[in-house]
């Protein structure tokens, strides 16, 4: 994984937005996002060949555009598509756990402070996802937030390990968090809710 991959990590789903969500996620790599991950959760999340589908369409799109296409939680369903990675929380299965097909995929890991830190095996891990920096809507079990001083504080305790901010990030705010010793910002709804999908992706690349 380039870290460079992390500047701009769009992460969604077909629950986190209102109208076409492959409309969204087409235009948002249009625009240049540089990572892409499927999160698909909520009460009318798709399941079995559905969901199948809905990935091959997106890890098509994101060939298309040369974007790595990252798969949140389901390990079976990222190797089943062909994705170039996953993306474990806390509350999933280990990364040491993860079968071979991803000895040479991106593995994320959401890692919120130097507790969960502690308790992280790190040697498989490509980079961490930290946050919630910002209060979020995107994530009812997000917890407190931890600020851009969280993200300093994890920054000086990783030393050299890939890191994105998540968690209420917006046009007004990702600096900060670049500022702070994040290599990139991830966000869900400042581009899946957005008006204009183009012009809030080229807000955060000007
Ligand atoms: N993990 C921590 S906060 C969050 C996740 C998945 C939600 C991020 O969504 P948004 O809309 O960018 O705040
Ligand atoms: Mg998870």
């Amino acid at each position: 994984m380039k870290r460079e991959d992390l500047r701009l990590y769009f992460i969604c789903g077909s629950s986190n937005v209102e109208g076409d969500t492959l409309k969204v996620i087409e235009e948002a790599l249009e625009s240049g996002v540089t990572m892409f991950q499927l999160r698909e959760k909520g009460q009318d999340a798709l399941e079995g060949k559905a969901l199948v589908n809905f990935a091959e369409t997106i890890r098509s799109l994101c060939r298309k555009y040369d974007v790595p296409f990252i798969v949140n939680d389901d390990a079976q369903l990222a190797e089943r598509v062909g994705a170039d990675g996953i993306h474990l929380g806390q509350d999933d299965q280990t990364v040491t756990s993860l079968s071979p097909y991803f000895d040479d995929k991106i593995i994320g890991l959401s890692v919120r402070d130097r507790y969960e830190l502690d308790r992280s095996e790190l040697s498989a891990v490509d980079y961490i996802g930290t946050g919630p920096v910002f209060p979020t809507h995107s994530k009812d079990d997000a917890g407190s937030t931890i600020g851009v001083e969280g993200l300093a504080e994890m920054r000086s305790r990783i030393k050299e390990l890939p890191m994105v901010a998540i968690g209420g990030i917006n046009t007004e705010n990702f600096r900060s968090c670049l500022r702070n010793g994040a290599d990139g910002v991830s966000f869900i709804s400042a581009i899946a809710e957005a008006e204009d999908v183009g012009q809030a992706v080229r807000g955060f690349l000007k």
